[in-house]
């Protein structure tokens, strides 16, 4: 099926800020649009973003990435018949950048995602049914989610660094139970909190954001909280963290600012070791800063077989650092973030990169989100086992965990032909 418009426009996220969505219009008249969200806590080796720099909005607009989506991107492919795998391809050669700086990951992502649910339409399959097969997957299946109930760091302006305090039901049989779980797990926090006069808001990520200044202090809440729901209900819990390391890193100082105290990057090793000898912590994400290589082969040496080691800021989606990784024994687990790295098709060979090395992979939303599910249908085609996409609070946070509920109902209860 050909494609007969793409459009693309400048909308907001959940912040407030800018993004773009893209529209790509095929030949029997169906639109498929897509939108793609933005970082705060951001690597500095992510793909690039063009935003308008002029004196509208801060310089931070996007008219000028939708112009090069209609202006640039457009012409390679109007007229074709959709081939998401190959135009990805080729707008990744007519951007020929390492760091995806011409055309900038926004337009190219944005087109990217277009171009895979056009595609999935064309062969008359759900956008999760065709990723399976553009991987070549067996079989597809639902990820066991991680909620991000506690915001801090950039995400919150409540005095917690840690930026995400996260839990995972375990021994659940399906996706609606955990998120059931989740559920209640969320509620139950949120009663805490008032019955110990923990004043919070919500952070940027749809989780709590308590007034507490100790990281400490916050997984002793949530252990008792999981404790309660534990024996309450009968649903066990495993939390995970994300420390977002490479913003506690003082360069001047060349050590890790924590709670007024300077780390080094052993003492840091220590310090996860201890917590994760108190706290029942299955998962640790950016642990250290985001070049502390040799930081991160002390901590995969000593915590390797008793926790998750994931590397988001570290890797950004990009096959090149994770094979480093990889070669080097260096982490355990990659996040994955498809605006990172700029395109479907890319993501998906980071995504099998990790598999085929034995690697663990979660799939993330970003902080500031739109209300696109496109992550939710990727989970399952890609099979990429792990995702986190907030806490149970915010529209665009929810979408995503409705998506998945429905797409498991797809696969129990089968559409009809
Ligand atoms: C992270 C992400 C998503 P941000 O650090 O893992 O949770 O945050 O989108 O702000 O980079
Ligand atoms: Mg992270």
């Amino acid at each position: 099926m050909k494609i007969k418009d793409m459009r693309a426009r400048e909308v907001f996220n959940s912040r407030g800020w800018p993004t773009i969505a893209c529209d790509i219009v095929l030949e029997d008249g169906s639109i498929w649009t897509s939108s793609v969200p933005s970082g705060l806590s951001c690597g500095t080796q992510e793909a690039k973003v063009i935003t308008d720099g002029d004196e509208r909005l801060w310089g931070k607009g996007m008219r000028r990435a939708a112009a090069i989506i209609e202006q640039e991107i457009a012409p390679l492919l109007l007229g074709r018949s959709v081939h998401a795998i190959d135009m990805d391809l080729e707008i990744r050669d007519l951007d020929g950048t390492l760091d995806k700086s011409k055309l900038g990951a926004p337009s190219m992502l944005a087109a990217s995602m277009s171009l895979y649910r056009a595609h999935a339409h064309a062969e008359s399959v759900q956008l999760y049914e065709f990723i399976g097969y553009a991987m070549g997957a067996d079989s597809i299946s639902l990820p066991f989610p991680f909620f991000n109930v506690i915001n801090g760091g950039l995400h919150a302006n409540n005095g917690l660094i840690i930026q995400e305090f996260l839990v995972t039901p375990v021994g659940l049989d399906s996706f609606t139970a955990a998120l059931d779980a989740g559920v209640v797990l969320f509620h139950e926090l949120g009663s805490f909190f008032k019955q110990r006069a923990v004043s919070f808001a919500y952070g940027e990520e749809g989780g709590y954001a308590p007034v507490l200044d100790d990281y400490t202090i916050a997984l002793e809440m949530l252990s008792e909280v999981i404790a309660t729901v534990q024996m309450k209900y009968g649903y066990t819990f495993f939390c995970a963290l994300d420390v977002a390391a490479s913003h506690l890193y003082d360069a001047d100082k060349k050590r890790y600012v924590l709670q007024n105290e300077l780390l080094s990057s052993a003492d840091m090793v220590n310090l996860y070791t201890q917590l994760v000898d108190t706290f029942p912590i299955c998962s640790i994400e950016d642990g250290l800063h985001e070049e502390d290589w040799e930081g991160w082969k002390l901590l995969t040496e000593l915590l390797h077989d008793r926790v998750q080691l994931v590397g988001d800021d570290l890797f950004v989606t990009n096959p090149h650092r994770i094979a480093y990784g990889i070669e080097r024994t260096i982490a355990t687990a990659a996040l994955i973030k498809p605006n990172q790295i700029g395109s479907i098709t890319e993501t998906i060979q980071s995504i099998q990169l990790c598999k085929d090395n034995g690697w663990g992979t979660m799939l993330s939303h970003r902080s500031g989100e739109t209300e696109d599910t496109f992550i939710a249908d990727f989970a399952v085609g890609s099979n990429v086992g792990q995702i986190k996409m907030g806490g149970l609070t915010r529209g665009e946070r929810l979408a995503k965990y409705n998506r998945l509920v429905t797409i498991e109902d797809y696969l129990q209860r089968p559409l009809a032909e």
